[in-house]
């Protein structure tokens, strides 16, 4: 009875476990291209102290390619940040600068994988024309482990002939007192 008892505690708090997340968001239907798998270079730099007239003091210290996880091919995007005690301002950027013409996305597709005991809170951030315009997209609890994000293009398909930048920004804000660090792969469009 008691060992009953026990393996049905377990099942409750397996249960409990599953449904503390969110699910991730389902993949739209559509042909999906490549945007960047981190197989062939890093185009990828993160947002260093010279980012601090824009804003608050950026955390990030790295974008490295990495052979520690991938979800497509060997090799994915790591990206390192400093500690975030309760002073810091939690605040990271990683970006891909260059001139692309994604036009006839409707969305943007990328994996995480979070190998800390801590939930990062992500954005993805696109800046395009001339104007360098600002167009911020869905935001995103990652929690620990493997995640799909889907990043909805819908409000400016005007602007997708001319994309400047794109960013994976982490605002967290809770403490964690050790660098850490969260890889992304599998970048891709769906038209
Ligand atoms: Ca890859």
């Amino acid at each position: 009875m008691k060992k009953l008892f026990i393996i049905f505690t377990i099942f409750l708090l397996s249960m409990a476990a599953a449904f503390a997340q969110p699910a991730d968001p389902e993949i739209p239907e559509g042909t999906q291209e490549l945007f960047d798998g981190f197989e062939k270079g890093n185009y990828w730099i993160w947002a260093g102290f010279d980012w601090d007239q824009y804003g608050s003091h950026k955390i990030s210290t790295g974008a490295n390619i990495s052979r520690d996880w991938a979800s497509e091919g060997k090799h994915s995007l790591e990206m390192t940040m400093e500690v975030m005690d309760k002073d810091s301002s939690k605040s990271a950027i990683w970006f891909y600068d260059g001139t692309n013409d994604i036009s006839g996305a409707r969305y943007l597709v990328m994996d995480f994988y979070n190998p800390e005991n801590y939930v990062y809170n992500i954005n993805v951030v696109i800046q395009a024309t001339d104007g360098w315009n600002w167009w911020s997209l869905d935001h995103y609890n990652l929690y620990p482990g493997v995640h799909t994000f889907v990043f909805d293009l819908s409000a400016h398909p005007e602007r997708l002939n001319d994309v400047r930048r794109i960013s994976i920004n982490n605002d967290s804000g809770a403490v964690l007192m050790k660098e850490s660090h969260f890889y992304v792969d599998n970048i891709r469009i769906i038209k």
